[in-house]
């Protein structure tokens, strides 16, 4: 078991997605994330257990990505692969759903094309309850504006990746909370913290998935 769970997070290092897919050169021929995945949740590995190694895999390759050692493409090829793994795992935490428990309008900010960490969010948030509304990547400020109009009583999530579009994640809260002062903010992403959420004046901020619903069920408490 803790065989194929090692085996999974280097596929994720690695960018090999399927058996079929002929990158990484060294690894052709061989079973990718996509089939591992499968054997490992057929062999009652748990989804957090495939998820944990998925995000070690991903360290690695961001870690490599930091020392010059690993470009753009390889990491593309992780994302792919990462891809692969959370279609598997979508079932899982979609299964926690009874009833809406309100809407969370979810979206990578202007300018920032990290959407993995986003779409995790969304599949533990609309897991745990919620119904989500999800806008994309590179989402400006006035596409949030009109989910707002469009849905009253939501509430916001905002993920950024990159330090240079947190400035585009304070500016969407702000517009926000100009045009509708009542919405509930929530902010995450590797750069933030909860310092940098009070600051641009978001009403949260979560570090990962579970802190969000964390979030979102204290909002609907306190309604
Ligand atoms: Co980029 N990238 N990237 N990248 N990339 C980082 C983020 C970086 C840290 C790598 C590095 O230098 N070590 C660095 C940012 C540095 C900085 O600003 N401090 C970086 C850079 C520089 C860039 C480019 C500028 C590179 C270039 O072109 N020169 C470029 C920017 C493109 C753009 O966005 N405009 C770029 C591009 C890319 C790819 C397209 C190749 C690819 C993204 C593919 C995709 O997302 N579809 C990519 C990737 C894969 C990464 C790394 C390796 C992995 C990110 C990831 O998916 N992590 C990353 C390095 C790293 O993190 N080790 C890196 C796994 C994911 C599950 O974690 O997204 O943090 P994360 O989400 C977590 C939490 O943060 C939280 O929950 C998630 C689960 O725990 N969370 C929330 C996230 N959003 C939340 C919202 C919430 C609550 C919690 O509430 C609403």
């Amino acid at each position: 078991m803790d065989e194929l769970i090692e085996k999974i997070g280097n596929c994720i290092e690695r960018g090999k997605v399927d058996k079929t897919s002929p990158y990484p050169n060294d690894m052709k021929g061989m079973e990718g994330a996509d089939e591992l995945t499968a054997q490992a949740l057929a062999a009652g590995i748990g989804p957090d257990a495939v998820l944990q190694a998925c995000n070690n895999g991903m360290k690695r390759i961001g870690e490599k990505f930091s020392r010059n050692e690993a470009f753009i493409p390889e990491l593309l090829m992780s994302a792919k692969s990462m891809n692969a793994v959370m279609a598997h795992l979508k079932p899982f935490f979609q299964s926690g759903s009874v009833k809406t428990k309100g809407k969370l309008v979810l979206g990578t900010v202007a300018g920032d094309l990290h959407d993995i960490g986003k779409n995790l969010v969304s599949m533990v948030v609309e897991g745990n309850g919620w119904e989500v509304i999800d806008l994309g990547v590179d989402v400006k400020p006035a596409k949030f504006i009109q989910a707002v109009k469009e849905n009253p009583g939501c509430i916001v999530g905002l993920s950024a990746l990159l330090t240079t579009t947190m400035v585009n994640m304070s500016k969407t809260v702000n517009e926000i909370k100009t045009l509708y002062p009542e919405t509930n903010i929530i902010v995450g992403g590797a750069p933030l913290s909860m310092q940098a959420a009070e600051k641009m004046g978001a009403d949260g901020y979560a570090p990962d998935p579970q802190g969000a619903v964390t979030f979102l069920n204290h909002l609907n408490a306190a309604r």
